[in-house]
C-alpha cells in the first residue's frame, strides 16, 4: 500500500498508563465502570501494536488523580514540526497538560502552547493538506481560532469544521483510512471538509467503529466491529483487530490512547 503518502508513517508515540482511577473516567451516559484489570489488557495490547509496527514508544507513567489521563490524545498535537499544548474542555482533564509538558520536551524542539480557549486533540484530525478541527463540546471557536494559529507556525493549514450534536469529539465520528478515504458513521458522511475524498460509513450498529488509527500499512480498529471491519478490508487496507471493549464504556477508541509523529530526517 504505497498510496498514503507517509501520512501513516509514524515513527514515536506517547502513551500514559491507565491508573485504576481510570474506572471513574468521563463518560456520557449512565453505563458500568469499565473493569481497570480489562483496561490495562486492552492498553498493554495498543502498545504491543504500536511497537510490532515499529514505533518507538514513549511509556509515561499513571497520573492516578486524572482518571482519564490515558487519553494523552486529547492535551497536545504532535507533528514532525514540533508539538502543541491544548487546553482540554473538560474541566476535570485541564491539570492533565501541565503532565505531559516533560515528555514533548524530551522529544521536540518546538514546543507551542494554545493561547486562548478550549480545544481536545480529539477534535482534531490530520489529513494528507490540511489538519481539520471540529468543533466539539470540549473545542470552542475561541480555541479552534487559536489552534489555527499555532498550526499555521509549525507551517501547517488548519481549518475549522462542525462536530455533529451527539458525538463527542470530531474524530469519535470519523478517521482517515488512507490519505483519500474517510471511515465515518452516518451523521459526518457529508461533512464538508470530507468532499473530494472516498467515504465509507461504519456498519449499523457499529458507530464507535468510526475511531480507527492508521499506523503504517494497517489500520487499528476494535475487534467487535467485525462488519466495519470488513468493508475497509474490502478496499484492499489491511487491518489488525484490537481490544477496545473497556475503554469503549468510558467514550474511547483507539486514537485517544496516543500522541503519533513522524520524526523527520536529521
Ligand atoms: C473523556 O470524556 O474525555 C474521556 N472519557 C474519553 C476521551 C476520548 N478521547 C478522544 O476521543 N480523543
Amino acid at each position: 500500500m504505497h498510496c498514503m503518502a507517509g501520512l501513516f508513517d509514524f515513527t514515536h508515540a506517547i502513551v500514559r498508563t491507565p491508573g485504576a482511577s481510570v474506572v471513574n473516567g468521563l463518560r456520557e451516559g449512565a453505563g458500568a465502570d469499565p473493569s481497570f484489570s480489562g483496561l490495562l489488557i486492552e492498553h498493554i495490547t495498543y502498545v504491543a501494536a504500536l511497537r510490532g509496527a515499529g514505533l518507538e514508544v514513549d511509556v509515561l507513567d499513571p497520573l492516578d488523580v486524572f482518571p482519564d489521563s490515558v487519553f494523552v490524545e486529547d492535551v497536545a498535537l504532535t507533528f514532525a514540526q514540533g508539538a502543541i499544548l491544548l487546553n482540554p474542555g473538560a474541566n476535570s482533564r485541564r491539570g492533565e497538560v501541565a503532565h505531559i509538558i516533560a515528555a514533548l520536551k524530551y522529544r521536540f524542539s518546538t514546543v507551542l502552547t494554545l493561547a486562548e480557549g478550549f480545544a481536545d486533540g480529539g477534535d482534531v484530525l490530520t489529513m494528507v493538506d490540511r489538519v481539520v478541527i471540529g468543533l466539539s463540546a470540549r473545542t470552542d471557536l475561541i480555541g479552534a481560532q487559536a489552534l489555527v494559529r499555532a498550526i499555521a507556525q509549525l507551517g501547517l493549514r488548519a481549518v475549522i469544521a462542525h462536530t455533529p450534536r451527539g458525538v463527542l469529539h470530531f474524530k469519535t465520528g470519523c478517521s482517515l483510512i488512507d490519505a483519500e478515504t474517510v471511515l465515518a458513521v452516518p451523521a459526518m458522511r457529508d461533512c464538508p471538509e470530507f468532499k473530494g475524498l472516498r467515504v465509507i460509513e461504519t456498519a449499523e450498529g457499529e458507530a464507535a467503529a468510526a475511531n480507527v488509527l492508521g499506523i503504517g500499512d494497517h489500520v487499528l480498529i476494535g475487534d467487535s466491529f467485525t462488519r466495519t471491519r470488513d468493508r475497509i478490508e474490502a478496499l484492499g487496507i489491511a487491518t489488525i483487530a484490537l481490544p477496545v471493549r473497556e475503554i469503549g464504556k468510558i467514550d474511547a477508541g483507539l486514537s485517544c490512547m496516543s500522541l503519533r509523529w513522524s520524526k523527520l530526517d536529521d
